[in-house]
């Protein structure tokens, strides 16, 4: 039941009604609790559907969240999910140091990049600090190095037709029966052209570590976690979901969350 609970709380929340103070369900808990309840499943699917519309009503789409100072940073970025990743591309990716990565923007876009770490790190930065949301119920406030997506975006030419950005990941999670999967996550092109959103590759003015998604990971400010891949190892710009995962925009959208997340 929580999974309606967390709707039906952001509903309100996006709504302006003040939120209900309903206990929110940690990221390891839901596997378990998804088998066989496909009724259930397609209720939640327009209620997040629904979500996502009044949101993007109520939301200015360059509303920015809120940035905090550098005496607000309590402690270090808490490492969640992934930390280590063990496949065999990534370690011999930092076995290099990262040497070796090239970071593929492909789809629809007119001109398909591949770039260097060094090449990012070249590009227009921006530095924010900012407090991360666990849909587990953690916080942390912490200062993100990065180039805006948007920045890339727009040197990759997104085609008209372009909806999604898919972000896939290094890093593969043990599902029991059904095997591993590999991490992926999708935001709309409102998200990814948001001027917070960045391809971070600093944490604390220091190189990203691996625990937090070396060498690269997204900042998506306005939406939770485990919206913000980690280990990223390409980007696809798209028009339809359904053709990654499971069809329902990332990982954990794939087992039952929201696939708007916002906050
Ligand atoms: N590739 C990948 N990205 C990921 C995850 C993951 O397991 N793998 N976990 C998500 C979740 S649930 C959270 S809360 C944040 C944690 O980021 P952090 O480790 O920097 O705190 O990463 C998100 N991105
Ligand atoms: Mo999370």
């Amino acid at each position: 039941m929580s999974r309606l609970l967390i709707n039906r709380r952001r509903f309100l929340t996006a709504a302006g009604i003040a939120a209900s103070t309903l206990p929110l369900a940690g990221c390891d808990a839901f596997d378990g609790m998804l088998k066989n309840r496909a009724p259930v499943r397609d209720v939640l699917a327009s209620a997040n559907d629904l979500t996502y519309r009044v949101q993007r009503l109520l939301m200015d789409a360059d509303r920015l969240a809120p940035e905090f100072g550098e005496s607000e940073i309590r402690q270090g970025q808490r490492p969640n999910g992934s930390t280590e990743p063990t496949d065999p591309e990534y370690i011999a990716l930092r076995q290099q140091d990262f040497s070796g990565y090239r970071l593929g923007i492909t789809g629809l876009v007119e001109k398909p990049l591949s770039l260097t770490l060094t090449e990012l790190r070249n590009m227009p930065s921006r530095t924010q600090i900012t407090r991360h949301d666990c849909v587990e119920g953690w916080s942390c406030i912490a200062k993100w190095t990065g180039v805006p997506l948007a920045r890339v975006l727009d040197e990759a030419r997104a085609k008209p037709e372009a909806r999604y950005v898919v972000f896939h990941c290094f890093d593969r999670m043990d599902l029991g029966l059904s095997g591993p999967a590999a991490y992926y996550e999708s935001i709309d092109l409102i998200d990814a052209r948001h001027p917070q959103t960045i391809l971070a590759y600093g944490l604390n003015g220091r190189p990203l570590p691996i625990a937090n998604g070396a060498p690269l990971r997204v900042r998506i400010e306005r939406q939770l976690g485990y919206k913000m891949a980690k280990y990223i190892s390409a980007i696809e710009v798209v028009s339809d979901l359904s053709p990654f995962g499971r069809g329902r925009g990332g990982f954990w959208e794939d087992l039952g969350y929201d696939w708007y997340a916002g906050i």
